[in-house]
């Protein structure tokens, strides 16, 4: 069967009004996101219509049922602390289906779900600004407080092994060990530099696993995918108001998203620059990133969690170019790209990010621990 228009789609959700627009919206990699608008006689109802990327998210019913696990939790907190805060924190609701579900299943088997939309609210590919990096700091960390008090058992694994950084690795080296992953791999210099990159960098590969089977770091949940793109500042006030793509909101190591908050907000270039010249990671951004997060976490991180922070934000700049370049040697079948040279150009920047990192270390180390000794 044909997949439906996507005006049949968008009319399957309760949305009051007719539909006026349709139209797709973000850069997001894995995800087809579309902004829908709709009129009644005297109002207008915006809402995120996606269609859920099955052959990343195997369980999209899991994916629905977490949402709502979440989102009830979250939008009880928060109107619970709201007389003490000083802004309304927001994140989206589920739209349901015309049919009493929260997903609508179209005749050619794709999944579709309807999102609030948070409006006046903006979001940016790179850094803007110490300002935007604090904003930022702040929304994960509270996104990290609101869920503190909701038991990792309550979510379903929606994507096994997404964030742990040695199957990410095993992945590699079995893509790199099959005949067309391996004359890739050897295709040109630049494929085999980055090769090398991973092998001196095998042994960072555990560094937060190991520390989850020592006891030193527990399980707890969190967001998956905070890069900056995926942070709300609100156009009205200036500060950070929501973190949104919520898909991968699972138990696993909060880490994971210091790191990559960091990884993406730190790296003032983008992810998807041609020019590697620019990449470099800003202990600037990371100072004002982590008062922001630190000032919101403080409560809840323990002195095992404090001593991995430096270690997860250059863990995720190496996990994610490894994921994109083990995309590029599989022939490009997780992440969206323009060219076939995309996930390589990708890879690349986190890689040359990853250096500058560890270039910077001491820095690092330095600005963080100074954001801890802030009252
Ligand atoms: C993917 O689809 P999008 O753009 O929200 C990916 C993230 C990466 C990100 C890099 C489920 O997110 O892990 O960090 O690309 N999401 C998934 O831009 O793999
Ligand atoms: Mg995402």
């Amino acid at each position: 069967m044909a997949a439906p228009s996507l005006e049949e789609v968008a009319a399957r959700f309760e949305v009051p009004g007719r539909l006026v627009m349709i139209a797709p919206t973000g850069q997001g990699n894995v995800n087809d996101t579309y902004l829908a608008v709709f009129r009644t006689a005297f109002s207008e109802h915006r809402a995120i219509i996606q269609r859920i990327n099955t052959r990343v998210f195997q369980r999209p019913r899991w994916i629905m049922a977490n949402l709502r696990v979440l989102t009830e939790h979250v939008h009880k907190r928060i109107e619970r602390e709201a007389a003490g805060s000083d802004r309304i924190w927001q994140l989206p609701r589920v739209i349901p289906c015309k049919n009493g579900r929260d997903y609508y299943r179209d005749a050619a088997g794709g999944y579709w779900r309807a999102l609030t939309l948070i409006a006046s609210a903006a979001s940016h590919e790179r850094a803007q600004g110490a300002e935007h990096a604090l904003e930022a700091g702040s929304v994960l960390g509270q996104f990290h407080h609101l869920v503190s008090d909701l038991s990792p058992r309550k979510l379903r694994d929606t994507l096994p092994g997404f964030h742990r950084t040695p199957e990410y690795l095993r992945r590699y080296d079995r893509t790199a060990a099959g005949a067309a992953g391996a004359s890739r791999l050897r295709a040109s210099s630049e494929s085999r530099r980055l090769g090398a990159f991973i092998e001196a960098r095998r042994p960072i590969a555990g560094v937060l696993e190991s520390a989850l089977e020592r006891g030193e770091l527990a399980l707890r949940l969190i967001h998956g995918d905070p890069k900056v793109s995926n942070i709300l500042i609100d156009d009205l006030t200036g500060k950070g108001t929501s973190i949104i793509d919520l898909d991968t909101v699972k138990p696993g190591l909060i880490h994971y998203d210091f790191g990559d908050a960091l990884r993406s907000i730190g790296n003032p270039a983008g992810e998807e620059t041609e020019d590697l010249s620019q990449v470099r990671f800003d202990t600037e951004l990371c100072e004002a990133f982590a008062k922001g997060y630190i000032a919101r976490a403080r409560d809840f991180l323990t002195p095992g969690d404090r001593r991995y922070l430096y270690a997860s934000i250059r863990l995720l700049a190496f996990e994610l170019g490894l994921r994109f370049f083990e995309d590029h040697l599989a022939g490009n079948r997780y992440f969206r790209v323009s060219s076939g040279e995309h996930n390589l150009r990708r890879a690349r920047v986190q890689f040359r990010l990853c250096e500058s990192i560890e270039a910077r270390e001491k820095s690092i180390r330095a600005v963080l621990d100074s954001a801890f000794s802030r009252p």
